[in-house]
């Protein structure tokens, strides 16, 4: 198992639709460990694999409370076959996304089918923090962030923050000074 890095807003990698996984084998699942490292070191609820740089269907969620044992969930080529009417309203934040939270509403209950850790298809029902989770990281397998379901100037304002920090990195390693 290694640690990765995890890329960050405004990486144009984060926009890339990533591919289905053809085969579960054991460079899958090599990659399910160090995404699963990762994410609970950061720490974080959820990861998918476009946040460490590659490009694949494969999602890795740990939604179980606080003080309960750990619940590791492996989610390769998840669909969403069914959400519900319902919608539900979540505080959401994003590992790549780092320090910036906004409420967001989903469909509170979806239904994903997917293959598992061992390549067997499986269907569950989530709701709660587990559903909205799912959803952010299926986002994420589509180009799509957190902050697009915000309004034009909220999401608008989010990158731009991040524009601006990513200059200051840039510029404070090559010595030009600060930027107002
Ligand atoms: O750690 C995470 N917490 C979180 C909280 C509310 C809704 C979604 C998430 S996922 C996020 C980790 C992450 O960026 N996954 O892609
Ligand atoms: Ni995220």
């Amino acid at each position: 198992m290694a640690l990765r890095p995890i890329i960050c807003l405004p990486d144009p990698r984060l926009r890339l639709v990533s591919k289905p996984v053809a085969k579960v084998d054991a460079g899958v699942r090599a990659l399910m460990d160090d995404m699963l490292e990762t994410m609970y070191d950061a720490p974080g609820i959820g990861l998918a694999a476009i946040q460490i740089a590659e490009p694949l269907r494969v999602v890795v969620i740990d939604a179980a409370k606080k003080d309960d044992p750990p619940e590791p969930m492996f989610f390769i080529n998840p669909e969403i076959t069914w959400s519900s009417e319902e919608t539900s309203v979540h505080e959401e934040g994003c590992l790549s996304i780092p320090d910036y939270y906004e409420d967001i509403e989903r469909p509170a209950k979806v239904r994903v089918r997917f293959l598992d850790r061992d390549g067997k298809a499986r269907e569950i029902d989530t709701e709660g923090l587990l559903a909205t989770c799912i959803q952010h990281e299926i986002d994420h397998l589509n180009g799509v962030l957190f902050i697009d379901h915000l309004s034009r100037l909220k999401r608008e304002r989010a990158i731009k923050k991040f524009a601006k920090a990513a200059k200051r990195a840039v510029d404070e390693r090559s010595g030009e000074g600060e930027t107002p």
